[in-house]
């Protein structure tokens, strides 16, 4: 069991929840240790396990950055190192073949929000933050915000944010596009993400990778290009015996059960 990050699994869908909340859950090198364990589990074959929602402990936030305190003595090989530590942990939760959410209370700043869009979406309380406050610290970011932001919301917003390190409420990530849905409560936030991911539970989970695969792997490719990953990707789901359980199912007028292979 991990002291640094709290699992639970209820039918199916685990919840990852950051629990370093006197220190509003900041990014430290022994968290990414687990972190990644715990990712690299998640990946393995036949994991049982349909959707994952990342969280954090506490009232007060998600995750507020990597930890600036264990970046004060590092030297630029130690920064650097750092920076691929957190690449790693974000390309390796974006790899997930399975739906995964950000459920955001508090603030998701600098690495905190750079975690949150490695996820396919975000979920947020009223109470949430966002921003990218690196230049305030004279840092850039480096877990994906220059990257990621964007895709988000766009470039010239992501500019501006990042440009400015303001932050902005959970009002404003709704109205730009940064979270799909704004919640009046932690709980309320949970189980809205939890329902989602059952219902995710019901498609065919071959199709869902393939189609996860198929949008992330679109970034940084020409159009031509992602239009011929998103052939191979419906090619390989004739491959597979959900393609078969779900169109056999539809013309016996039936639903479908997708064994998941
Ligand atoms: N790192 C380490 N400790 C933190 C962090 C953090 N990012 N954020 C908060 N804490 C700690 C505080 O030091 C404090 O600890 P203590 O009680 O021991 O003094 C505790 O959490 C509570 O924080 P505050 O008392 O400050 O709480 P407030 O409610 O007054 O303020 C804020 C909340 C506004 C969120 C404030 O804590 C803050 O500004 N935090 C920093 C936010 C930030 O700048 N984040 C970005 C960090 S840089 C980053 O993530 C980019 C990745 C770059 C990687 C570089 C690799 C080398």
């Amino acid at each position: 069991m991990t002291t640094l990050i709290q699992q639970t699994s209820v039918n199916g869908v685990t919840t990852l929840t950051i629990n370093r909340p006197d220190k509003l859950n900041a990014l430290s090198p022994e968290l990414f240790v687990e972190l990644k364990t715990i990712l690299l589990r998640l990946q393995e074959p036949g994991f049982p396990v349909r959707g994952v929602i990342l969280t954090g402990a506490g009232e007060k936030a998600f995750v507020a950055g990597a930890d600036i305190a264990a970046m004060q003595q590092m030297s630029p090989e130690e920064g650097e190192r750092f920076a691929a530590q957190g690449q790693e942990i974000t390309a390796l939760l974006e790899a997930l073949p399975i739906p995964v959410i950000a459920c955001v209370n508090g603030y998701a700043l600098g690495g905190g929000c750079e975690l949150a869009m490695a996820c396919d979406f975000i979920y947020c309380t009223e109470r949430a933050q966002f921003g990218q406050p690196e230049v305030s610290l004279g840092l850039t970011p480096c877990f994906g915000g220059c990257v990621r932001l964007s895709r988000f919301v766009g470039a010239g917003r992501a500019r501006e944010l990042i440009y400015t390190g303001r932050r902005i409420d959970a009002g404003e990530a709704l109205r730009i596009g940064l979270v799909n849905r704004v919640f009046s409560s932690i709980d309320a936030m949970l189980a809205a993400a939890r329902d989602i991911l059952l219902e995710c539970k019901s498609q065919s989970p071959v199709a869902i990778s393939l189609c996860k695969h198929a949008i992330n792997a679109s970034y940084g490719r020409t159009t031509a290009e992602a239009l011929e990953v998103e052939k191979i990707a419906f090619r390989r789901t004739f491959e597979s015996a959900d393609k078969q359980e779900g169109v056999k199912a539809f013309v016996e007028k039936r639903p479908a059960v997708f064994p998941g292979e």
